[in-house]
């Protein structure tokens, strides 16, 4: 595919070698993509259209709900709900599966995303972002409910992430490498801008919240001390570090020029009865399936994430992802 392509032209080529394909994902891909688009412009007009700040409300696990958590959530629906390209939609926003109204067509997919992940960089104007999974929705069942979800991210038919930063991006995976999109708005249409995205195994830049420091395991404590010693310590090169708080800005930067993202199990996450911070089905998985297919790797410090069964639906895992040889040293620091 030539630099330049229209995502949508993209997913209809792709749909072409897929035989017998009926153009229900092809038709799926389109509404996420609409769905960006326009999430990208309300975030894109913040102040001007008075979405900025807290919503007053509170999602299923306790956290203040921005408006634009809200908004976006509700446009994910309004894009999905309509096509008959899925069969059941469940967002970190909403506490339990969404199921598509009586007389809707019902579709082949499941949905999972995170409408508006880091959301609290809203309000300072930093990059956000959407997450979506795609998993194939059981035969037979009209109305798929939680159990129906509960699928290791092996298997994942696609993911992806939007990012809404100084461009909004796509980047897709539909198990065949990583191709990232860069929407136009004169046209209004993602245009590829990146194929065959690649992360080196190797790095010199981390990301953690290091104001978490005093929780982390000793693996983690490890690592990170080893990080700090630069070339004077055990890794020998000097690191740089990066923390946005906002996963989909830190993997983008990843995928552009390698790098490791940590949000590790602690002993604070583990004081409030939670397995990690990051959602597993909705950040941590379709970022791992993003990370693996570009050559990365992706671990909770135990096990390869997209093994991880998982056992209800707003699960949360610890999440360490990105160069290959940097994850391979903390998981062996863990064993
Ligand atoms: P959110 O889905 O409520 O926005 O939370 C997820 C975000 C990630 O994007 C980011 O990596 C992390 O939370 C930042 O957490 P912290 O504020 O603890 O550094
Ligand atoms: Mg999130």
């Amino acid at each position: 595919m030539r630099i330049g392509t229209t995502l949508t032209n993209y997913i209809i080529d792709n749909q072409r070698h897929i035989p017998g394909a009926t153009g229900e994902f092809t038709g799926l891909l389109n509404d996420i993509a609409v769905a960006c688009k326009k999430i990208a412009d309300v975030v894109n007009k913040g102040g001007l259209v008075n979405v900025l700040g807290s919503a007053d409300t509170e999602n299923v696990q306790g956290e203040q709900q921005k408006k634009l958590d809200v908004i976006s959530n509700q446009i994910v629906i309004d894009a999905l709900q309509h096509n008959g390209t899925i069969a059941a939609l469940a967002s970190e926003e909403m506490d339990s599966v969404y199921h598509l109204p009586d007389g809707k067509p019902r579709g082949k997919y499941l949905l999972l995303c995170d409408p508006l992940d880091g959301s609290s960089n809203i309000d300072v104007n930093v990059s956000v972002g959407t997450i979506f999974s795609i998993l194939k929705a059981p035969e037979g069942v009209d109305n798929p409910g939680e159990r129906e979800f509960l699928k290791p991210g092996t298997e994942q038919v696609a993911a992806g992430y939007c990012l809404y930063g100084p461009s909004t991006m796509l980047v897709l995976t539909t198990g065949n490498g990583v191709t990232m999109f860069t929407l136009d708005r004169d046209i209004g249409e993602f245009l590829l801008t990146r194929k065959n995205v690649t992360i080196d195994a190797d790095t010199r830049e981390f990301a953690i919240n290091v104001s978490n420091q005093r929780f982390w395991e000793a693996p983690v404590q490890r690592y990170i001390a080893e990080c700090q010693q630069g070339r004077e310590g055990p890794l020998g090169k000097d690191f740089n570090m990066r923390w946005v708080a906002s996963m989909v800005a830190e993997v983008h930067r990843i995928l552009t020029r390698g790098g490791i993202f940590m949000y590790p199990m602690d002993s604070k996450i583990q004081a409030s009865g939670k397995q990690g911070k990051l959602r597993l089905m909705y950040e941590a998985n379709p970022m791992a399936s993003i990370i693996e297919q570009a050559g990365g790797a992706a671990s909770t410090g135990r096990q390869r994430i997209l093994e991880v069964q998982p056992e209800e639906i707003h699960q949360r895992v610890p999440v360490i992802l990105g160069s290959r040889n940097e994850v391979k040293r903390v998981a062996a620091y863990h064993a």
